[in-house]
């Protein structure tokens, strides 16, 4: 059987784009070795090295940075950085944007990216994930500006993530179609297994932390507590499931379809995910599989950030489960009476 790897297949996709210069490829072709390095780590770590665990150190998001974060972090940005097929880099471990500097010869992307999501969850072995996004650089000239860091969702070029678990999988969109590739550790390549993904149109799941019950308003309540209505002809109840890392969460709610909420609550009244390294990229390659992803009432990739940790409410997944929280959330709720959802 033909063995497709990554790189064949984005030179693949490089010759039937007119305008290629080839530096995408070689951006990609970074990327993925700075995944197989993390990925080598994540399967290792605790074996030997005290890579496990906490650094003692708190990012930009107040939250405590584990090694493998850093590592994770430290890899791509050298990786990347000496690419000389990026100008700028901003990580959801970073307070401000990298500029590469002249000697490291710039070029013409923007890498952004939350280079271990989920790492809460390493010490415990549950897939956590590297997820990214590109833009091209907008703005004249040689300097980096908030024109170039700040664009729409639907301005990216690409966008993707690598699921550390059991297997390795890099799945990526650049606009045609989502392909998912698993890594072949005695080979150290990744291979086509996942080609042309599509995410069901309705699924059949919901993915959200319940124990934010207390925290979420009334119409994010009725809308989990019609998702958990008997009613088999809507194929309702839904199932929950939740693991707590977005790129798990994620990746299975492509595959298998359902809806994946993250909503704004009392204690994150913006939401709690970030657009540039999570909502965005996952959006665009979502809307390029068939499904949908909005704040519960703005469509993700109409939005342009106006800092580089903006964060906000996230409601992904399957087209009719997207369409149908966004018709809850926006409905009034009259006493007794539910806003009616036709699965037709
Ligand atoms: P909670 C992990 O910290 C993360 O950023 C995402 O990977 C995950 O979806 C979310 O936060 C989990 O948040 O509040 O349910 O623990």
């Amino acid at each position: 059987m033909e063995r497709t790897t990554l790189l064949q297949h984005i030179r693949r996709q490089e010759k039937i784009n007119p305008g290629a210069t080839g530096e995408f490829t070689s951006l990609m072709a970074e990327i993925m070795v700075a995944s197989k390095i993390i990925s080598l780590e994540v399967n290792s770590a605790g074996i030997g090295e005290n890579i496990l665990g906490l650094t003692g150190k708190i990012n930009v998001q107040g939250e405590e940075v584990q090694k493998l974060d850093d590592f994770s972090d430290i890899t791509f940005t050298k990786i990347i950085g000496q690419s000389g097929t990026v100008c700028a880099i901003t990580s959801e471990e970073k307070e401000d944007a990298y500029i590469i500097p002249a000697e490291d010869n710039p070029g013409k992307y923007i890498f952004m990216m939350d280079p271990l999501d989920g790492s809460s969850n390493i010490d415990v072995n549950v897939n956590i994930g590297t997820i990214f996004s590109i833009y091209r650089k907008k703005s004249a000239g040689d300097e980096v500006t908030d024109e170039d860091l700040f664009q729409r969702g639907d301005e990216q070029v690409a966008a993707g993530y690598i699921v550390y678990g059991s297997s390795t999988i890099f799945v990526y969109t650049s606009g045609q179609g989502v392909h998912g590739f698993t890594l072949d550790p005695s080979l150290g390549e990744f291979f086509l297994s996942h080609p042309d993904l599509k995410i069901p149109e309705q699924g059949s799941t919901y993915s959200a932390n319940e124990g934010n019950w207390g925290i979420w308003d009334e119409t994010q309540k009725n809308l989990v507590s019609f998702l958990k209505e008997e009613n088999p002809s809507s194929g309702r109840p839904y199932k929950l499931r939740y693991i707590g890392s977005l790129v798990a969460d994620f990746h299975r709610t492509l595959l298998k379809g359902g809806l994946f909420m993250y909503p704004k609550d009392k204690k994150s009244p913006e939401g709690k995910l970030r657009f540039s390294f999570e909502a965005a990229p996952l959006a665009f390659i979502v809307e390029h599989a068939g499904g949908k992803a909005s704040t519960g009432d703005t469509r993700i990739l109409d939005i342009t950030p106006k800092g580089i940790h903006d964060r906000l409410p996230l409601y992904i997944g399957s087209q009719k489960d997207v369409e149908m929280a966004e018709s809850h959330l926006a409905a009034t709720v009259k006493k007794g009476g539910w806003f009616k959802w036709l699965s037709g």
